[in-house]
């Protein structure tokens, strides 16, 4: 892509509306507008920052056994009513009337819509167990929407629901969702930490948040700092249901929960390891058993012939909010550092001198073959100073920089220069190229 013919829209000043960083620097970086109160619309470069989100999200739920459905927002109040939630959610949701007056409603989550949509396809304990999932817009009335995208109104969640028959398999279930989180996250360069957390207007007695350390967090949370040095989970093999639950077991072992789930007895167990931190909830798991299916009357025919309301989690990650939370966890003064599985483009080529010839035919030549390798590259192609052009690639952050100028060409040579720590080197353009190629 060049930027001569992007759609990128920076701003030199920080925008007083914006009280934290990610939200500044996303304003900053043309990646967002708001154009109503938490709500956003979404330009070029941060739909390529979602779009990668929403794509990691994807490859971890359908690796995890999860299947890919696309349900509508707007959605019947009556649907509502069958769970009795249309009146229990109150005012967070948005209530709407078409031509008939019949009432319809934008949908904050939606546990009714996969139960009903599940009773369609599944009539026996052989359609079972089941994992769908969705990644579509969300709407809640918040009463306070606030820092971008962290809290907006309408918001990108990826939500799942499991359907299984009995204790083991439900347990089963969420345990994978588990473990698909701490990878989800892992692979956006998060450390996420589950911590049992309050089910709220979802219902349920068990539930995890998985909560990214931020000062800017709007949670309070309480975790044994034991934590910080569990991280790795690529070697347990989820598809063993033993092996998973006894890798959760020893997870879980050390303290960690949200404000509402504090336990003060296993705080004063942690000592001085007890750590107090705000952090910002990038997913939340539920079990809730046969709460919907219950109250919906669904149900499916079980081995002995008897019906049986299968049982239930639900399984949400804030997608949106993730880039939010990605840009708390990686910045520095210049700007975003993206970590290289979410970056919207992995290199930024800058032609220091566009006016001459010479440097201008490199930068051509380096950007078709790159761009030939399957490198995603924003050239600068502009005709600017070097420094602006340096100030652009910093507050976008692609994670390398190539910058070419007439001096370096007529050596031979360009410099490489890594975003993040900042390392800079002069190499050949060859010895560059190959090192930006898979
Ligand atoms: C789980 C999936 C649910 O709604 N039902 C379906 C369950 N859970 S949740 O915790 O309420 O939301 C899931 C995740 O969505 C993000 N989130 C938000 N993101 C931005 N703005 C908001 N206002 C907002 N509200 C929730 C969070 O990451 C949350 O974990």
């Amino acid at each position: 892509m060049r930027l001569s013919r992007y759609f990128l829209p920076v701003l030199k000043e920080t925008p007083g509306e914006a009280q934290i960083v990610s939200h500044q620097l996303m304003l900053r970086a043309g990646m967002i507008r708001q154009t109503a109160a938490g709500i956003y619309a979404f330009l070029p470069l941060g739909l390529r920052v979602l779009s990668k989100i929403e794509q990691i999200v994807r490859e971890e739920m359908d690796r995890a056994g999860a299947l890919e459905v696309l349900m509508p927002t707007i959605q019947s109040a009556e649907l509502w009513r069958q769970s009795g939630r249309y009146e229990a959610y109150g005012p967070e949701m948005l209530r709407l009337k078409d031509r008939h007056d019949r009432e319809m409603l934008f949908s904050p989550t939606a546990e009714e819509l996969f139960t009903v949509i599940f009773q369609n396809g599944a009539k026996s304990y052989r359609d079972l167990p089941r994992n769908l999932y969705q990644i579509q817009w969300k709407f809640r009335d918040e009463t306070r929407p606030r820092f971008g995208l962290m809290r907006g109104r309408e918001f990108l969640m990826k939500d799942g629901y499991s359907f299984d028959m009995d204790m083991a398999g439900a347990q089963h279930s969420y345990n994978r969702m588990f473990i698909a989180y701490m990878r989800t996250f892992a692979r956006m360069g998060l450390d996420a930490i589950p911590m049992r957390a309050d089910t709220g207007p979802i219902g349920g007695d068990l539930s995890h948040e998985f909560i990214v350390l931020a000062p800017t967090g709007e949670s309070d949370v309480f975790y044994d700092e034991a934590w910080l040095e569990r991280r790795d989970s690529s070697d347990v093999d989820a598809s063993d249901a033993d092996a998973l639950a006894a890798y959760i077991e020893t997870l879980n072992k050390d303290y960690a929960a949200t404000d509402e789930k504090r336990d003060l007895d296993a705080e004063a167990a942690c000592g001085a390891r007890l750590q107090r931190s705000k952090g910002i909830e990038v997913g939340q798991v539920f079990f809730f058993g046969d709460k919907y299916t219950r109250a919906m009357g669904v149900s499916v025919q079980g081995a002995d012939g008897t019906p049986v309301h299968p049982l239930m989690g639900s399984y949400g990650i804030g997608v949106s909010r993730l880039m939010g939370a990605i840009i708390e966890a990686s910045h520095d003064n210049g700007g975003i550092i993206w970590p290289d599985a979410v970056a919207p483009f992995s290199v930024g080529l800058i032609n220091l001198r566009a006016d001459d010839p010479e440097c201008a035919a490199a930068c051509e030549g380096i950007y078709a073959e790159l761009t030939a390798m399957g490198v995603e590259v924003l050239y600068d192609d502009r005709d600017e100073r070097g420094g602006a052009k340096f100030a652009t690639a910093e507050l976008i952050g692609l994670p390398w920089q190539l910058v070419v100028g007439p001096k370096g060409i007529k050596a031979g040579v360009v410099e490489l220069r890594r975003r993040a720590g900042g390392a800079r080197e002069e190499l050949s353009v060859e010895t560059a190229l190959a090192r930006l190629t898979p």
